[in-house]
């Protein structure tokens, strides 16, 4: 099987893996991801830490073996054959991701270690070319410290201000809080899509809309939207977009930045190196042009073709159909965790995607973590990286369910079962 064709990305496959009413076939497509087989402690895995990193499908796992095996070489280098065919799955990765996400173009899809490494991206290139002394930045309490960290170290060098918009008691940002924080000197706005802690889908198109009031730039961080939501950067309007392969079904150490071209052509590289130049000379050296300008050094090639990969098997399942199953399977959860005594949760959205957030009276998270495990469950407990999350809310961490298309209500159900058994222990 070659890197660019993996089976599901066979519509006619991928058909067999919806019933007629289009819903999902949820047994088929656990089929399509070995590790779901494996058994934890003597019980079948459940896996429901999703939001922490998905599992891999076999098409592509296939796809990294194929790649190594029969093209491995490589790119933008050799007129060898090898790395002939390592550009064109490289460069093919990028145009099914730009149109994964409905960028205009390729050339505006660049390749990065994965969301950290996009948002650091454009704090260091777009931030520190455009933000002076007294320039504000604004994001929101329920940020990963991905999308903190890299504004408050801009800050620091800049004299920028860091404006924080909250977020209520169910975890959704008041609209007329968010637009009173926004001003003349607004330059970035740096949003989550979706909450890795609270599962709280943004009403981004909105919140876009109100900073391009003020000419502000607006980046989305969707390393939680995109597993679970269609996205379209065209239609959101958001000026800069980050992700990570290995939230969806593809590979770690990738993901993308994607940014409007004209920005992109504005801004300076990331980093210096071969393969980023036009020419070098100790006179002068030209940069490559964009995406090529961002992208030093040998990149991770496989995880590209990989990621492209991952994008190939969501397309075979198609949005629609994933986004109905995730939608209902999260109610069933939200309203079986309700019935386990004591239980509460954090993060009551009106809109939601993929998260169930909660903590046990008298019980820490780490100790739910440890004997949900026991029973074959995997969840995280902590402060999943977003800690003023955890301080809006005053607790230290909380457990986090966290869903993909291949779980199912058994799953949940033995969660619920092994919830009550913590509770029997603790009691
Ligand atoms: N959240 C979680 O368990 P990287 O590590 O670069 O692939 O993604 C960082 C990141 C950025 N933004 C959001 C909203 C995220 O959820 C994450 C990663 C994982 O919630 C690991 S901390």
């Amino acid at each position: 099987m070659s890197g660019n064709s993996p089976a599901t990305a066979n519509p006619l496959e991928s058909d067999a893996k919806t019933t007629a009413s289009n819903a999902l076939d949820v047994d088929a497509l656990r089929a399509d991801f070995p590790i779901l087989s494996r058994e934890i402690h003597g019980k079948t895995l459940a896996y429901l830490d999703n939001a922490a990193t998905s599992q891999k499908p076999s098409a592509v796992l296939d796809t990294l073996r194929d790649y190594y095996e029969l093209t491995n070489a490589n790119v933008h280098r050799g007129v060898h054959l090898l790395s002939v065919e390592a550009t064109d799955e490289y460069e093919a990765a990028r145009k099914k991701i730009a149109a994964f996400i409905g960028a205009r173009g390729a050339d505006e899809i660049i390749f990065t270690r994965g969301t950290t490494e996009a948002i650091n991206l454009v704090a260091s290139c777009y931030g520190r070319k455009h933000l002076t002394s007294g320039d504000e930045i604004v994001i929101t309490t329920m940020e990963h410290h991905s999308n903190i960290v890299p504004w408050q170290m801009l800050s620091e060098e800049t004299g920028a201000i860091l404006r924080v918009a909250p977020i209520n008691e169910a975890g959704e940002i008041p609209l007329e809080d968010y637009n009173a924080l926004l001003g003349p000197r607004t330059k970035i706005v740096a949003l989550a899509h979706v909450s890795n802690a609270l599962g709280t889908i943004n009403p981004v198109r909105e919140m876009i809309a109100l900073a391009h009031e003020h000419d502000a730039i607006v980046l989305l961080d969707g390393a939680q939207a995109v597993p679970h939501i269609k996205v379209d950067v065209q239609e959101l309007g958001c000026d800069f977009y980050a992700f990570s392969a290995h939230k969806m079904f593809g590979p770690t150490g990738i993901g993308a930045l994607y940014g409007k071209l004209s920005l992109l052509e504005d801004m300076p590289p990331y980093q210096g190196g071969g393969d980023m130049i036009e020419s070098v000379s100790f006179e002068k050296t030209i940069y490559a042009q964009v995406p090529h300008k961002f992208e030093a050094g040998t990149p991770n090639i496989a995880g590209a073709i990989g990621m492209g990969a991952a994008v190939d098997y969501m397309n075979g399942i198609g949005h629609s159909a994933l986004e109905a199953y995730e939608t209902e399977l999260l109610q069933y959860g939200t309203e079986r965790l309700l019935t386990v005594p004591g239980l509460r949760l954090i993060g009551t959205a009106a809109q939601k995607a993929g998260v169930l957030s909660f903590v046990l009276d008298k019980v820490h998270p780490h100790d739910i973590g440890t004997i949900v495990d026991q029973d074959g469950i995997a969840i995280r407990t902590g402060h999943h990286c977003a800690q003023p999350v955890m301080d809006r809310y005053g607790l230290a961490a909380t457990a986090r369910a966290s869903i993909a298309f291949y779980n199912t209500r058994e799953e949940i159900d033995r969660l619920v079962e092994s919830l009550n058994g913590v509770l029997e222990m603790f009691s």
